[in-house]
């Protein structure tokens, strides 16, 4: 196997990397980027989201976007293509047409590490840690599967665990973790006069190169409150963005059943499209997994920059 054990290619952002990059950002761009700090992990780290738009101070009646990435501390490949996406916007803001287009008409909110404990723990030892670093009452088993502990059919149905020392352990109640409230409490605070302003959101996760979307519980396809329109526009989209990136397109429940996840609730909860990303390298990799050579990010984060371009193409609908 590839991975031995050991630190994480140092080309790979880390959490303090992470937090320098948000503030370069913020420095370089300070009238389209801008950070806050949304709450904190369950050891007290900072959960970031840097949010970009013209007039980045205020807050405008555009679409809104949210992007999430790393709930699973070994895909650590996530965090890079989070801030990919970030320079992207900003870079080529004014130069590129589409980009000023989407930055100006819309207000993006990107986290680019959702598990910054979980993804400190995975750093140092490459130990293919997915979970939070909560402890559990009664237990020596740490952590809690952050994508099965959010409060749509958690735990209804099948693909998360009551076991505490499972990888995919759902926690003791729905949002039991610190770092699902955080970002659950940040999506409610996006409601402006009980309506919802973000219309889109995309978890990134790795690896299996997939668009993915809701619903993970159930192998249905429109099943309430998911209409026969809502489920066709996240295929068409989901499938434009597909052929853009080369990932395969699919509803998240036919690559495994999960409850619990993020989209899910996303959709249910929010009435916000939501998409899941599953990034290099292919399901049949054997070798590199979670752990491919930092030399793979240039072309996997950039293979995306079309498919997120339509994603925020499509914001306002
Ligand atoms: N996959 C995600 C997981 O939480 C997912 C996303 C959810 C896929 C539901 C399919 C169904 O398991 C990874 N790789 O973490
Ligand atoms: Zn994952």
């Amino acid at each position: 196997l590839a991975a031995t054990f050991g630190p994480v290619d140092p080309g790979y952002t880390d959490y303090p990397e992470m937090q320098a990059e948000v503030a370069r950002l913020v420095g370089l761009y300070p009238t389209l980027a801008s950070q806050q700090v949304i709450g904190k992990s369950f050891e007290g780290k900072d959960i970031v989201a840097l949010k970009i738009s013209d007039n980045v101070g205020v807050d405008e009646t555009e679409p809104e976007m949210l992007f999430t990435a790393n709930q699973h501390a070994r895909e650590h490949l996530t965090v890079d293509m989070a801030l990919y996406l970030a320079n992207m916007l900003l870079n080529d803001y004014g130069s590129d047409p589409a980009i000023t287009k989407i930055v100006d008409n819309r207000e993006i909110w990107i986290i680019p590490m959702a598990n910054p404990d979980g993804a400190t723990y995975d750093f140092a030892t490459s130990s293919y840690w997915r979970k939070n670093r909560q402890p559990n009452s009664g237990s020596t088993a740490i952590g809690t599967d952050l994508n099965r502990n959010w409060g749509y059919k958690w735990g209804c149905c099948a693909g998360s665990s009551g076991v505490k020392s499972n990888d995919t352990y759902r926690g003791s109640a729905a949002f039991s973790a610190k770092e699902t409230q955080v970002i659950r409490d940040f999506v409610l605070s996006r409601r402006v006069a009980g309506v919802q302003q973000i219309t889109e959101h995309l978890d990134i996760h790795t690896y299996s190169q997939l668009v993915l979307w809701p619903f993970g519980y159930t192998t249905s396809t429109v099943v309430a409150p998911l209409t026969a329109d809502a489920y066709a526009a996240h295929r068409a989209i989901g499938t434009e963005m597909a052929d853009l990136n080369g990932y395969w397109p699919g509803q998240a429940s036919g690559l495994y059943i999960a409850d619990g996840i993020i989209s899910d609730w996303m959709w249910a909860d929010q009435k916000i499209f939501s998409f899941t990303f599953e990034m290099y390298p292919k399901r049949s990799d054997l070798f590199e997994q979670f752990y491919p050579p930092a030399s793979v990010i240039p072309a996997q984060t950039s293979r995306n920059r079309q498919a997120l371009i339509r994603l925020a193409q499509y914001a306002d609908c």
